[in-house]
């Protein structure tokens, strides 16, 4: 450890710690901006400026390491001004449009703002730039009125996500991020996975946003709505309303949405569940008869676009399953709407995500079971708290309430699906029952929980060695499926999901400031969540849902089935 001294205190960190983390681990804050552990860690945007004694100038804390015997001092009246001065240069090129932006109330320049005093929001007065905004993709926008340039959403899409379709363009005050050739985002290979709004500390980018829509389709008398909700989003919504990081909060949220007036209020979990019934048997099929493996899990679309934009020789080993969510939809307007004698023409189905890569899978081809679109209107778990307030719902008073049925009984196997390496344990819960004949002795697969970026195991089922992985983030799954392709890799079933932790950690998520994005696992706490979920469930292996068992004995037959393959099951493009 190297013993130093912040403010007069003395402090001991380990050596290579920065003095931002040494300082954390006294208990002293310093803000930072563009900083994200990792990430994104140039050392650009002066806000954790701190006074070093015997050094010239001021040092930036998020890069500058600690020394033994070092004096760092964080708040003196120099540093404060030094800040101020940074966030009015700032806020001297910024659309300080604040009442109405997406992100007021947190955003990270205004909380700074808010926090060193800085009144006088025009105090450097001159020119400004004006850009349009950029809509062109199917899940979000740039608005670069409001970007500051910390360069987050570069650093994440280049480095976490391995894709790289924005950067810096021009120089100088002329400076603005975009694509190359100031393409339109929606002309790129962006994957739409969102990780560049999650880190984003403004309302630069925000997601396309269809809350009012869903208001009005509830108005409409002629319109039956029903929503669904993803694993993931009972794990995040909560933070919204004031809860601490990990408080699962589906009770309340299938309250809300009854609220809001929804005619059904479903889980996308039921379809979580059904989709292992499909993927389990794909997988057994192509294993026992010399199919195309490793099978890759489909459920992601940010991966599936990924594969399809990257990896194209690869689209054969991709599942034919549609995701949960499409499934869902696909059931929804012939099963359900069959079942209950409803049109499906006159059902608007709502899905609720952590994702905004959801919004492009609505519209892929081929996602259309009864002839209209499986899933009308995908919102993310951000704009459900949008809807919540707007319609005037006390969230944190609602009592606990429970789904509907029957889409909404599910098990703990599809609950998990949200945490990296979920699907893959869900799989295998069913997969090995199915192939030993035999009930499972202990459910937990552990060794493909965590939040490592790959995990791989090993298990010995029916005298078969299974061999399996899972990815998270694509930079990641790119480095397995170069493996792979190698040869230096092999293996049976493959479990990929586009953000970095799963989807709980989805670009659809509430947004987690830097300073606490830096200091905590948010993939892992969100994750506990889940696993809790599935821990207090009664029923924790898909194929013992009895929802799922009717309705394969009433409507689907077999897993596998022909009918199931129409309805349930869709190709890639090349
Ligand atoms: Fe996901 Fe999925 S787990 S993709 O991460 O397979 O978005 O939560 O809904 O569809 O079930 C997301 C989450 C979600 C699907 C399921």
């Amino acid at each position: 450890n190297v013993n130093l001294k912040i403010n007069g205190l003395e402090v001991s960190a380990p050596a290579g710690s920065t003095i931002l983390e040494a300082a954390h681990l006294a208990g002293i804050k310093i803000p930072t901006l563009c900083f994200l552990k990792e990430i994104n860690e140039i050392g650009a945007c002066r806000m954790c400026v701190v006074e070093v004694k015997g050094a010239r100038n001021l040092v930036a804390a998020c890069v500058y390491p600690v020394t033994e015997g070092m004096e760092v001092y964080t708040n003196t009246p120099k540093l404060i001004k030094s800040r101020r001065r940074t966030l009015q240069l700032l806020l001297s090129n910024h659309d300080k449009k604040c009442l109405s932006c997406v992100r007021s109330g947190n955003c990270e320049l205004q909380q700074l703002c808010r926090e060193y005093g800085v009144e006088d929001e025009n105090y450097f007065e001159g020119k400004t730039n004006h850009y349009e905004l950029d809509d062109s993709a199917a899940h979000m926008i740039r608005d670069n009125n409001k970007c500051i340039l910390c360069r987050r959403c570069v650093a994440v899409c280049e480095k976490t996500q391995g894709i790289g379709v924005i950067g810096p363009n021009n120089r100088g005050f002329d400076t603005f991020i975009g694509s190359a050739f100031d393409m339109g985002l929606g002309e790129t290979s962006c994957v739409s996975c969102g990780q560049c709004i999650a880190v984003c500390p403004t309302g630069a980018l925000y997601e396309k946003d269809y809350t009012n829509q869903i208001i009005e389709a509830i108005a409409d008398p002629d319109k039956y709505v029903v929503v669904q909700t993803a694993p993931s989003v009972r794990a995040g919504l909560g933070e919204e309303f004031g809860y601490p990081m990990g408080t699962d909060v589906e009770g309340k949220m299938a309250a809300a949405l009854r609220r809001i007036g929804f005619d059904k209020v479903f889980d996308t979990d039921w379809a979580a569940d059904l989709t292992i019934m499909e993927e389990a048997t794909e997988l057994l099929d192509r294993v026992k008869n010399g199919g195309v493996l490793p099978l890759i899990t489909s459920c992601s679309p940010g991966w599936i676009k990924y594969c399809e934009h990257y990896f194209p020789d690869m689209t054969e080993n991709l599942s034919s399953c549609k995701s949960p969510q499409q499934m869902f939809g696909a059931m929804l307007k012939t099963y359900f709407a069959e079942k209950e004698g409803i049109d499906p023409k006159k059902i608007v189905s709502v899905s609720v995500m952590p994702c905004t890569a959801k919004k492009f899978e609505i519209g892929r081809d081929d996602q259309n079971a009864a002839g209209v679109p499986d899933v009308d209107i995908a919102i993310t778990t951000r704009e459900l708290a949008r809807l919540i307030k707007r319609c005037g719902i006390d969230f944190t008073a609602l009592p606990d309430e429970k789904f509907d049925d029957p889409m909404g009984e599910s098990t703990g196997a599809g609950v998990i699906f949200g945490a990296t390496g979920g699907v893959m344990e869900a799989a295998l819960r069913t997969a090995v029952e199915v192939l030993t004949g035999e009930e499972l002795a202990n459910l937990e697969f552990t060794d493909v929980r965590g939040t490592e970026g790959i995990k791989e195991a090993s298990y010995n089922v029916a005298g078969m060695d299974i061999k399996v992985a899972v990815a998270s983030g694509l930079n990641n799954a790119r480095n397995l499926l170069n493996k792979v392709k190698s040869g230096e890799a092999s293996y049976h079933f493959i479990e990929i999901m586009g953000c970095p932790g799963g989807c709980v950690n989805g670009g659809g998520q509430p947004q987690v400031s830097g300073d606490v994005r830096n200091f905590t696992d948010v993939r892992a706490i969100r994750a506990g969540v889940l696993y809790r979920n599935d821990q207090a469930k009664s029923i924790r292996k898909s194929h013992e849902n009895p929802a799922i068992k009717k309705l394969y004995e009433e409507y689907l037959g077999e897993p596998g089935s022909h009918k199931a393959h129409e309805y349930l099951h869709t190709t890639y493009v090349k």
